[in-house]
C-alpha cells in the first residue's frame, strides 16, 4: 500500500512509544476504579463526565464483570425502576417490559453501552491488569492509590514487585470478594476494617442496602456494587442488575461532592 512501511520493529515502536505514555498519564489520577463490571463501568461514566480523570482497572481481558454471565448463562439481564430510566436514558440500553415493575436488556448490548459511554466520556480502561494492594499514608489514615501488575503475572505466580497509581478516590468496584478493601484491612489492620462477606439472597432488601451503604469506608476509599454487600454483611440479590447501576451513580456523586469540596 502506498506510504505505508510496516515492519516488525516499527510497529512494536508504535505500541511501546503511545503505551508508554498513556501508563505515564495515568499514573496520576483523580480517580481509579478497580472493576469493570456494571457498577465499576457506571461510575466510570459520571466521574468523567464530570471532568475527573478517571482509569479503570479490569483484571481480564474484556470489560462487563457478572454482566456477561448475566442470569446463570442465559441471555436476558433484568432490571427495575429507576435503573431501567438510567439505562434508557443515559446509556441508551432499550428495555423489554416484563411487568411488575421488572425490564430485561440484552447481556451484550448491557456491556458495550456502559463501557462506550463511560470512554467516550473520557475514562481510560486499562484490561489485564491486577490490582493486588492499597497505597496507605497516614495522619490521618488515607488510602492514596494502587498497587498494581499486569494479570499474566499474577496468573504465572511468580513474584514480581507491583508499580503504582497514585488518585485521590479509590473505588472498590470488584464485587462479590470486595478485593481491595479486603487487602488494606488484612494488611493493615490497625485501620479497623472488617469484611463480613455478604448473607445470603433476600433481593428486594439487598436491592435498596446496596445503594443505602454505597460510599466511603475510609478516606481516600469507596466501595460500590456488590463489594458493598460484601463489606457491610449485606444479603445478595441473585441476577438483578438495577442496584449496581444505582450503586455505580450513587458512589460517582459522592466522590465527585468529596473531591470538590476539598
Ligand atoms: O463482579 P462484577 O460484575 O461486580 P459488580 O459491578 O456487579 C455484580 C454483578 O455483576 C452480579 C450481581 C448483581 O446482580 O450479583 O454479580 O459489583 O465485576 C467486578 C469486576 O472486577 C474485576 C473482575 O474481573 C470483574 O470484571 N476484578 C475483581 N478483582 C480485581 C478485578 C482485582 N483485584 N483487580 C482488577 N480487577
Amino acid at each position: 500500500m502506498a506510504g505505508v512501511s510496516i515492519s516488525e520493529v516499527g510497529i512494536t515502536r508504535a505500541i511501546m512509544r503511545s503505551a508508554l505514555k498513556i501508563l505515564d498519564e495515568y499514573s496520576s489520577v483523580d480517580v481509579a476504579i478497580v472493576g469493570a463490571g456494571p457498577s465499576g463501568m457506571t461510575a466510570a461514566y459520571y466521574l468523567a463526565r464530570a471532568g475527573l480523570k478517571t482509569i479503570v482497572l479490569e483484571r481480564r481481558f474484556s470489560f462487563g464483570g457478572g454482566i456477561g454471565g448475566a442470569a446463570s448463562h442465559l441471555p436476558s439481564i433484568v432490571v427495575e425502576y429507576p435503573a431501567s430510566e438510567i439505562l434508557s436514558e443515559d446509556f441508551g440500553v432499550r428495555l423489554q417490559d416484563m411487568g411488575d415493575g421488572l425490564f430485561v436488556i440484552d447481556p451484550a448490548e448491557m456491556m458495550a453501552k456502559l463501557a462506550t459511554r463511560a470512554i467516550d466520556a473520557g475514562a481510560k480502561f486499562l484490561l489485564g491488569i491486577n490490582v493486588e494492594d492499597v497505597i496507605i499514608r497516614d495522619n490521618p489514615p488515607r488510602i492514596a492509590g494502587l498497587a498494581v501488575y499486569w494479570s499474566s503475572i499474577q496468573m504465572a505466580n511468580i513474584h514480581t514487585d507491583p508499580f503504582f497509581i497514585e488518585a485521590k478516590a479509590v473505588v472498590d468496584a470488584t464485587g462479590h470478594d470486595a478485593e481491595v478493601v479486603t487487602v488494606a484491612a488484612r494488611k493493615n489492620p490497625d485501620l479497623g476494617l472488617k469484611v463480613p462477606g455478604e448473607r445470603s439472597a433476600y433481593a428486594s432488601v439487598a436491592e435498596d442496602l446496596v445503594v443505602k451503604y454505597t460510599g466511603r469506608v475510609m478516606e481516600g476509599l469507596y466501595v460500590t456494587g456488590m463489594a458493598v454487600a460484601a463489606v457491610y454483611g449485606l444479603p445478595r440479590m441473585g441476577p438483578i442488575f438495577g442496584s449496581m447501576i444505582m450503586s455505580g451513580k450513587r458512589v460517582a456523586e459522592l466522590i465527585i461532592n468529596d473531591l470538590r469540596s476539598r
